[in-house]
């Protein structure tokens, strides 16, 4: 298998993320940013991750490629449980990555630019905090966010768990997870798994190179 990946982002940290905890060997393609020809032709969107199956496959949007994971490499599930348990699984993951990642990766952006646009802003870290708020409340007391073993959850929320420290540098709010002390722990107790470490070690090297003044 093929990933189409680069360091700091955080939906193909997540791929490489499911690929590392379930031990599924893949050949790292790093494209240039911003992206070229080159993506374009396996994805329209001109986003990553992409996945390319060992049959020629190409798959992206980085939960679908999850999902093709965990269907064709059932060992190691990242779904274990019942079907509540599986349920309360996905429910954290999505909410990590439409209600904290997604305003997240917007505010980046904005915080950015030159001139900032500070009623979207505001808007945004609205919108974050409630999602925040929903993790806090439902990550378990053990190691992992939910459970004693890594889920998909994990493979969500370490890549936005990492992101949270840069976003605090470029809003100057150093006390964004002063609410959600969980949260805020989480990624020192879920580091403790190799494959979790890896994604936040090749993260923090990403920042380096991409926005030094954030690290
Ligand atoms: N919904 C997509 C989002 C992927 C995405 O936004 N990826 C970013 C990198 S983290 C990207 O490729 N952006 C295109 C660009 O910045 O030009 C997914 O789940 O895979």
């Amino acid at each position: 298998m093929q990933l189409y990946t680069r360091p700091l982002s955080p939906y193909s940290a997540f791929a490489r993320g499911v690929l590392y905890l379930k031990d599924l060997p893949f050949k790292p393609i790093t494209p240039a940013y911003p992206f070229a020809a080159e993506v374009a032709k396996v994805n329209p969107f001109k986003r990553i991750p992409i996945l390319v199956t060992s049959s020629g496959e190409v798959l992206y949007e980085a939960a679908v490629i999850a999902e093709y994971l965990e269907d064709h490499f059932p060992h190691k599930t990242l779904l274990p449980g019942t079907p509540r348990e599986r349920a309360l699984i996905r429910l954290l993951a999505r909410i990590a990555e439409l209600d904290v990642l997604g305003p997240a990766n917007k505010l980046f952006v904005l915080l950015s630019k030159q001139e900032r646009d500070l009623p979207t802003i505001a808007r945004l870290f609205e919108k974050m905090h409630a999602g925040l708020a929903v993790v806090e409340s439902r990550l378990g007391p053990g190691d992992y966010a939910i459970g004693n073993t890594p889920t998909l959850a994990d493979a969500w929320l370490l890549p936005v768990r990492f992101l949270m420290e840069p976003l605090k540098k470029l809003s100057g709010k150093t006390d964004l997870l002063d609410a959600y002390p969980r949260f805020d722990a989480y990624a020192a107790k879920a580091k403790q798994n190799p494959a979790l470490e890896r994604i936040w070690n090749e993260m923090s090297d990403g920042l380096q190179d991409f926005m030094p003044q954030l690290v």
